[in-house]
């Protein structure tokens, strides 16, 4: 049954919507974030870290938006730790070709499950145990969750293997829910063609981290799980939906399996099917929209950037592409808006 649980942002009316992300380990959430920065349909306000080291994942995340000429949303680190007592896979590449990752700033002095549970919008790409202790503070009004994660063919997925605990407490808070399943986002590869030529600074950033993580598979090319599930939100009319329950299992034979209950009440959806052509292209040109705005706002500002604090919204709109856009106060007191060169972090 083709169902559609989620309606889109637009230009005018973006999404305003919280990731939580274990980037750096697995490339594909670096081409989230940039597939979220070509997507004028959402306002990114919050980017929260997840899973072993959160301050390095932080600041790949700062990196990219510093390479991407965009001031930073809120950026924090989250729980390293999984729920469950897994021990976190981490290969040892993350950031490893990014330079100058240990000079990048983001908001140290922030509780990451806090800025969650204020955001009605999350959007996980990476284990749930953020998301979990988020549901539980007395504060949380999560309204919404769209993520990647779980398998609904009898397979496990890392994403809900990593953390069962903490994906049991987020199934069962039956809080509104879209996932897309690794059986789905693996009829989408990112090859060579859709690498080649990728612009600017972001274009650099991401070029030498999908290689580096082609090097570690072994192959030539990706999947990138992680787009699939922000072209759902960005467009949702590509995707078909099945409305149910979902359950994990939590140990024993099977531990980490996900599995789906046709409802027409369920709290959660499942997609079952979607246009892999055009999700591609979508994941592609919203991805090089980031890259070819990179390109010109490093034109435009070759400066050095003054660190600046977070301050009141204004809007820029350029090239067609809508983007919200903080100005902000520099550390002498001066307000700073896009366009000033000294915004623009190197
Ligand atoms: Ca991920």
């Amino acid at each position: 049954m083709m169902r559609q649980p989620l309606t889109a942002g637009t230009a005018d009316a973006p999404l305003e919507v919280a990731l939580d992300t274990d980037i750096g380990s697995d490339v594909d959430d670096l081409l989230a974030l940039a597939v979220i920065l070509g997507s004028p349909e959402l306002d990114l306000k919050t980017v929260a870290t997840v899973y072993g080291d959160t301050a390095l994942r932080a600041r790949i995340v700062a990196k990219m938006f510093a390479e991407a000429g965009r001031p930073a949303p809120l950026i924090v680190a989250g729980l390293s730790d999984t729920r469950s007592g897994r021990e976190v896979w981490w290969p040892g590449h993350e950031g490893s070709t990014i330079v100058d990752l240990a000079a990048q700033a983001y908001d140290a002095d922030r509780d990451a499950v806090l800025d969650l549970a204020a955001s009605a919008s999350v959007v996980p790409i990476g284990p749930l145990t953020n998301i979990a202790a988020a549901i539980e503070t007395p504060e949380c009004r999560i309204a919404r969750i769209v993520m990647m994660g779980g398998a609904f063919d009898g397979r496990t997925e890392h994403n809900i293997r990593s953390d069962v605990d903490a994906a049991d407490v987020v199934f069962r808070s039956a809080i509104p829910l879209v996932t897309v399943g690794i059986e789905q986002t693996e009829r989408v590869r990112f090859t060579e063609a859709e690498l080649d030529g990728l612009a600017g600074p972001l274009g650099s950033l991401l070029d030498g981290e999908v290689r580096r993580y082609w090097s570690f598979a072994e192959q030539e090319w990706n999947t990138p799980h992680d787009p699939v599930a922000v072209v759902m939100l960005a467009s949702p009319e590509l995707f078909g939906f099945e409305r149910g329950t979902i359950t994990v299992v939590r140990g024993g034979e099977g531990a980490g399996v996900t599995r789906f209950e046709p409802d027409p009440a369920g709290p959660h959806h499942i997609v079952t099917d979607f246009d892999v052509d055009a999700v591609s292209r979508e994941i592609v040109a919203r991805i090089r929209t980031a890259c070819e705005a990179s390109a010109r706002r490093r034109d435009r500002s070759p400066s050095p950037a003054t660190r600046s604090s977070r301050g009141r919204r204004s809007v820029d709109v350029e090239d067609g592409l809508e983007c919200a856009v903080l100005a902000r106060v520099g550390e002498d007191g001066r307000q700073l808006v896009e366009g000033d060169p000294a915004v623009h972090q190197q």
